[in-house]
């Protein structure tokens, strides 16, 4: 298939204007009719008016109001082109589709009975023929005609102007969105729908219209997004000063969805796991998902939506800087610095974890790639975790008010226009006037950088020199990095614990001060502080102040130190991260060895100490005491060995619990959270630590233990209790009898919510990523009348879940796990291929594994490059995998 290269851009032939959609709602032969006035754009090199369309029956073409004859237009593959149009064009299109048919879920398709749309990146084209492309800017009216019984509720993006009875038993309605945009953000909805509806009056005073529609049946689960919403509304007037724009405000939830959510203007869609919530269906997991969910969509309406991408390169413009935002949100909702600090270890997690690891890949690519085959492949990690994190960099560079002035200038620049990433970068240079050239490379250049670290201290001079060298590994197509901009934010600790006062001569403007961003711009720097009396203990790259790795030798002291004192919480939790990981690997060795296992009292005290702490945050509590993921481990061996990383991580997991069963016990009784369930952070906080140290007190074998397990499971109040209780029961290895008595819950639990699709999702997910869950079991689970590849969240699910966080089960050594994926990849191709396409991904690090599972691996890419008829998306990403 065919690359596409950023450099290659040529704006639009043609503008579009004004767009009239007339849409007659059929399930299998909806009738589509555009109208749109063209006018030529005589700054493009491109002469011709160009389309682009996708499984479309095109019924008819009129320019101007002459039909024009096949000869008068050429399509080849997705493209429609008509030479010679004159400068000034109304063009008239009418299509059929068959939204029944469309299992892709892009495009028009049906869900339940229902039409839902998905037109982001290239999904409008499955609509009429179209130039699809986000730089082309236009105003929409849109008209929906369709049966009233079958299809009650007509929805379209921005304002309805119209709406009655045809007299036929069909009625229609019609929707005028009064700001232009791209064709990614259009949307209809058609169907029976119900919906929870609130008038909000903004900070203007003036009065909006709030919806969140749902199926019949689910208004008891909206008030958590209506109330996330109303937060987001509010949010963005006081932080950035940016107000909705529009009269009307609607959220519609689907079961089938591929994404999380979609932002299109003033209807956004959403995947019902972001949507449904009351406290027996969702976990406190759950609800915060929706509240962060909720606010990126609502966010794009500014930062995507009015300002939006000039072409799909420039993807993280939009969402790098809203998952910044909605970060930002979310960390302001909780307020006080440990819950600001809490989220911020938790998003850094999840970018260590999976956006490390795709850096480190074949899939590696900058936040503004060069290239791509299809687009739907890259929302990824890099485009938003990572973005997220360059946008934090200026944040960080330029402060608080420094970010909100380049903010201002962006919008006052380029509101209404389809922009790049370096007109983001412009908005913060000159609004700050500080130099931003070589931050570039944060957007060009892929792979993580590391930055190694040499102090020394000169206990006569009173000096202290850091030294921070960088580095970038090689990724695909990029061999040679420059230096990156990096803020290294810092402090000194001494010997007590405090921060020391710092002053450096480079810095002396912020002489005195605790915290200091150091700007690393070279490939080796050295810092140097002065009167340091004692040898200090640094505290490197605070609130993780770039994504970087940080190369430093500290010792176990100095580690506990950090763990103990730092006032940077972040670095809190590092410290403690540091500690485990290096006792982790240590472990992963001995079992490969053959050696006995050893846990050192230092760290089980350490872990003692932060457990007892009643003046921390239960919430912080809980990810100290989290070991690292089976995957982080992974990311330390140049070679990985899946078995042995699980049962070195089991074995620290049951060796603390020998160790600290009674202080896990008492964490336990002292965050019971009775009463009303409440999503508030300091009730989740609880809860989470409750549920960690059931989870500990269960790897060891006890009666006790098990019955509390038990007894939470039924007695419950809310989801959180009882999945986490769940959980840890079908992990639980013990007696026979206890064997059964947790089957016999697992079969409960599937009894009593056989009808809340969410639920079982997880009912899946939890035996997918349970220790003793092999392929045949993930086999077993597939024949369940409940399982089906056609639910992108049920596959995800079960199969998702098993293949990329079940490592030590995937990995099986026969190959097993690598069969059973080519199978599912391959099904799933014919299905719905941007779904297929992120199960292709789970096999991305492929050459990290011993030769005698990487033969298997490669077998199963090479079966699934193979095979006859591979969407773009999957081919894309096995033969960058088996390049
Ligand atoms: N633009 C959507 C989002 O990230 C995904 N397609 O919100
Ligand atoms: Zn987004």
């Amino acid at each position: 298939p065919e690359t596409i290269f950023r450099k290659d851009y040529i704006a639009p032939g043609f503008w579009v204007d004004t767009v009239e959609m007339g849409f007659d709602l059929d399930l299998s032969a909806t009738h589509v009719a555009t109208r749109m006035t063209m006018r030529r754009n005589h700054d493009s090199s491109e002469k011709d008016l160009v389309l682009f369309g996708e499984s479309l029956k095109l019924l008819q073409l009129r320019m101007n109001g002459v039909n024009l004859k096949k000869s008068a237009y050429k399509i080849e593959g997705e493209t429609l082109r008509i030479a010679n149009a004159p400068d000034e064009v109304t063009l008239e299109i009418e299509t059929r589709i068959n939204p029944l048919k469309n299992t892709s879920l892009s495009g028009l398709y049906a869900s339940n009975g229902n039409f839902i749309t998905q037109c982001e990146a290239e999904g409008f084209r499955k609509i009429t023929w179209f130039p699809d492309r986000p730089d082309v800017m236009a105003k929409y009216t849109v008209m929906l005609r369709a049966d009233k019984k079958k299809f009650p509720v007509l929805l379209s993006n921005g304002n309805l102007i119209e709406e009655g009875d045809l007299g036929d038993g069909r009625h229609f309605a019609k929707w005028e969105d009064p700001f232009k945009k791209p064709s990614y953000l259009f949307a209809l909805v058609a169907g029976k729908l119900v919906c929870q509806e609130e008038n909000y009056k903004l900070k203007s005073g003036r009065e909006v219209l709030l919806q969140v529609w749902v199926e019949d049946g689910n208004l008891d689960k909206t008030q958590h997004a209506m109330d996330s919403l109303k937060n987001s509304i509010r949010w963005d007037e006081e932080r950035f000063g940016l107000e909705l724009d529009l009269d009307r405000f609607m959220i519609v939830a689907t079961g089938d969805f591929n994404m999380g959510a979609m932002e299109n203007k003033g209807l956004n869609i959403f995947n019902t796991k972001y949507v449904l919530a009351n406290p027996s269906i969702a976990t406190d997991v759950d609800y915060a998902g929706i509240e962060s969910v909720v606010g990126h969509e609502y966010f794009h309406n500014w930062t995507g939506n009015r300002v939006t991408c000039r072409d799909w390169f420039q993807l993280s413009l939009k969402e790098g800087l809203t998952v910044f935002r909605d970060q930002e949100f979310s960390a302001d909702l909780v307020g006080t610095a440990t819950g600001r600090a809490v989220k911020r270890i938790e998003d850094v997690r999840l970018l260590r974890q999976v956006q490390f690891s795709e850096d480190a890949g074949p899939m590696a690519h900058p936040v503004r790639p060069d290239s791509f085959v299809e687009i739907n492949n890259f929302y990824t990690v890099t485009i938003y975790e990572k973005g997220s994190e360059v946008v934090r960099m200026y944040y960080t560079l330029l402060g608080h008010d420094g970010f909100r002035k380049g903010m201002d200038l962006y919008f006052e620049r380029h509101d209404g226009q389809a922009v790049e990433c370096d007109d983001f970068r412009a908005a913060m240079a000159d609004s700050s006037g500080r130099d931003l050239t070589q931050f570039e490379r944060w957007y060009s250049q892929a792979g993580t950088p590391r930055v190694k670290v040499d102090a020394i201290y000169d206990a006569e001079a009173q000096t202290y020199s850091i030294t921070l060298s960088q580095s970038c590994p090689a990724t695909p197509g990029q061999t040679e990095k420059l230096p990156f901009h990096i803020p290294v934010a810092m402090g000194l600790l001494g010997a007590d614990g405090k921060d020391i006062p710092l002053h450096s001569v480079a810095y002396e403007a912020q002489a005195g001060a605790t915290s200091l961003v150091l700007e690393l711009t070279e490939a080796s720097q050295t810092f140097v502080f002065t009167g340091v009396s004692s040898k200090p203990v640094p505290s490197l790259l605070r609130n993780f102040s770039a994504p970087v790795v940080l190369e430093i030798d500290y010792s176990d002291e100095e580690l506990g130190l950090l763990l103990a004192n730092d006032s940077d919480p972040f670095n809190r939790w590092e410290a403690g991260q540091r500690l485990a990981t290096r006792r982790l690997v240590k472990l992963t060795t001995a079992v490969q060895q053959g050696e006995e296992l050893s846990l050192d009292g230092m760290f089980i005290e350490a872990l003692r100490a932060t457990l007892n702490d009643a003046s921390l945050d239960p919430a912080f509590r809980e990810l100290v005491l989290t070991l690292p993921s089976e995957a982080m481990i992974a990311e330390e061996f140049k070679v990985v060995d899946p078995q042995a990383i699980h049962t070195a991580r089991q074995f620290a997991r049951a060796t603390i619990t020998e160790h600290l069963r009674a202080d896990l016990l008492s964490a336990y009784e002292g965050h019971l959270t009775p009463g009303k369930y409440s999503p508030d952070a300091q009730s989740m906080a609880k809860r989470g630590l409750k549920n960690l140290a059931l989870s500990y007190l269960l790897e060891w074998s006890d009666e006790s233990t098990f019955e509390l397990a038990k007894t939470q499971f039924d007695d419950a109040e809310n989801m959180t209790d009882r999945l986490a209780a769940l959980t840890a029961l079908t992990n639980f290895s013990g007696t026979d009898k206890q064997a059964k008595s947790a089957a016999k819950s697992l079969k409960a639990f599937y009894k009593d919510f056989k009808k809340e699709a969410l639920v079982i999702d997880k009912w899946f997910m939890l035996q997918a990523t349970a220790r003793t869950t092999d392929v045949a079991k993930i086999r077993d689970l597939m024949e369940h009348p409940a399982f089906t590849l056609n639910n992108p969240n049920r596959a995800r699910s079960l199969t998702f879940a098993f293949c990329n966080a079940n490592p030590s089960r995937f990995h099986a050594v026969d190959g097993s796990g690598y069969a059973l994926w080519a199978e599912l990849v391959i099904a799933l191709n014919k299905l719905n291929p941007q779904v297929a396409a992120r199960l292709a991904r789970s096999m991305d690090r492929w050459k990290k594994y011993p030769e005698s599972l990487q033969v298997h691996m490669k077998a199963a890419l090479q079966k699934v490059a193979d095979t006859k008829k591979l969407s773009k998306d999957v081919l894309e990403v096995v033969s960058k995998a088996l390049a």
